[in-house]
């Protein structure tokens, strides 16, 4: 039997020997520092560290060596793979960054230059404000009705106890609409002034009791300034039943007020006059912008309230019984309540919107603010 070989070298007989290793760290430095891309240094680290590599099969046959050749070979094994990592790690971040870099040139966006594309369209704050004011009131239990902005004098006037010759017709300024014929004269049609008519055409189209809201423009012949437009929006609120009163009015408002504006603005209820009411009211809310300082002695003008303190938004009153009359209903069995809210006006309140105008002037730097509901 013979001895074990104690002579043996490892150096000469595998590819463990130095000239074998350094020419494996040496080719597999060459290969990295060949890679131009992150793709030929993945498979340059496959093919010089991966498990078939010469330095991972060098690796391997550690094992089979005797003990004291062990060490040396392992010494040798390792530093070879320490090599060859580390060239591998900076060569992997040195293309990483040559990316990164490439990509921040070739993938610019210049968000300067002109779009085709726009965002959604918005509600119109003025229309919003009107959908959430009759939301309010059917929140009460109101129906929302709606009627015809070029309205037949009788309803707009007339039958709201508004004789032709009634100074009430030119209180608000009436645009009358041209005769068919082009003749001179009066056509007996009118841009709507109010949305009063709503009053009749409900009570005239409807059973009783009777609770309904109407939101939608009026038209006045009126100049412009930071309270006032010549074509606005109101919402007529009219409920007849048995046995309404004043309370039911205050009621109505008061709950009306809480829910749109929250606590903390008071409001007013003055005596007022309207033909189609009796008693009449006018409702005021304390003026959002100077909160009644400017009323106060030594108090700076304010532009909205004109330093009264108080901005006027809606007009109301007991539905007179001659009105009811003209509709067919019984005033001694019935009773109602009428009021006309301006919508511009609330919003100015809600919103602490200082110039009426903003609301028309289609500038969207105006609109953009009250979000983009749909
Ligand atoms: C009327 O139009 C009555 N029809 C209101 C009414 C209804 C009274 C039912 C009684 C019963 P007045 O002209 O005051 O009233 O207008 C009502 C509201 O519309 C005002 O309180 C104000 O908020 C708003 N308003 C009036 N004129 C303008 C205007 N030029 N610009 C913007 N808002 C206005």
């Amino acid at each position: 039997m013979s001895a074990p070989n104690k002579n043996y070298d490892p150096v000469e007989v595998t590819a463990l020997s130095a000239e074998e290793v350094d020419k494996a760290v040496a080719d597999a430095l060459a290969a990295i520092a060949a890679a131009t891309d992150l793709d030929e240094l993945k498979a340059a680290r496959l093919a010089h560290i991966g498990g078939k590599a010469p330095i991972t099969l060098a690796g391997a046959e550690i094992k089979a060596l005797p003990p004291s050749a062990r060490a040396d070979a392992g010494k040798r094994v390792g530093k070879a793979k320490g090599q060859v990592n580390k060239a591998l790690t900076d060569r992997q971040e040195e293309l990483e960054r040559e990316r990164d870099e490439r990509v921040l040139v070739t993938e610019t966006v210049d968000v300067t230059l002109p779009f085709d594309q726009f965002p959604p369209g918005a509600r119109h704050p003025v229309a919003l404000t009107m959908e959430r004011l009759a939301d309010v009131f059917t929140g009460m239990g109101y129906e929302v009705v709606d009627g015809p902005e070029v309205e037949a004098e009788w309803y707009n006037f007339d039958a709201l106890n508004v004789p032709p010759d009634h100074p009430a017709r030119e209180m608000q300024d009436t645009l009358f609409a041209a005769r068919a014929d082009g003749k001179p004269g009066k056509s007996g049609t009118v841009l709507r002034t109010q949305t009063s008519p709503l009053q009749i055409r409900s009570l005239l189209s409807r059973s009783l009791p009777l609770y309904v809201v109407s939101p939608g423009r009026v038209y006045r012949n009126e100049a412009t300034d930071a309270t006032h437009l010549a074509a606005f929006h109101q919402i007529e609120g009219l409920a007849v039943d048995e046995g309404l009163t004043m309370a039911d009015l205050r009621g109505a408002i008061q709950a009306f007020v809480d829910a749109m504006f929250g606590g903390g603005l008071k409001t007013r209820l003055r005596p007022d006059y309207f033909p189609f009411t009796e008693p009449s009211g006018e409702v005021a809310m304390e003026c959002h912008l100077c909160r009644g300082a400017s009323a106060q002695p030594g108090g700076s003008p304010c532009r909205v309230c004109k330093s009264t303190g108080w901005i006027e938004i809606a007009g109301c009153g007991m539905v007179n019984p001659r009105v009811l009359v003209a509709c067919g209903v019984d005033p001694d069995r019935y009773s109602g309540f009428a009021f006309g809210l301006g919508i511009e006006r609330a919003l100015m309140l809600a919103h602490g919107v200082s110039d009426i105008r903003d609301t028309v002037e289609g500038d969207v730097r105006f609109s953009r603010p009250f979000g983009m509901e749909i």
